[in-house]
């Protein structure tokens, strides 16, 4: 199980699970969606509580990511139908981007749990 925790000084502390490898683990928060598809995060501003995941999903034909801005966290490449969950443990606000195409924008606000 691949399990990285991140944590960046004003912005969000995020455990990363890959889906491919998620396993039975204590997760007691909601998870939410977000879908690429046509060269967009759809819904492309996501508002979370602390402790929610967001399942980012790729429905394009083109790999994609969500990586955000300054590195704190990163979906890394997503095929076609690929999809990557990543928690996030605190509250704060993230913009991200597609690696590949940076015009390709979203924001994740985590609000206090
Ligand atoms: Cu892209």
């Amino acid at each position: 199980m691949l399990r990285i925790r991140k944590i960046g000084g004003a912005l969000l502390g995020a455990i990363i699970l890959l889906t491919a490898a998620c396993g039975n683990g204590a997760f007691a928060g909601e998870t939410h969606q977000v879908v690429i598809e046509r060269f967009e995060f759809v819904p492309a501003t996501i508002t979370i509580r602390a402790g929610d995941a967001i399942e980012f999903v790729n429905r394009d034909i083109a790999p994609h990511t969500a990586t955000e801005v300054e590195g704190e966290w990163d979906t890394t490449e997503l095929a076609k139908g690929q999809a990557s969950r990543l928690e996030f443990a605190a509250a704060g606000t993230s913009d991200y981007f597609c690696a590949f195409h940076p015009h390709m924008k979203g924001k994740v606000i985590v609000t206090p749990q």
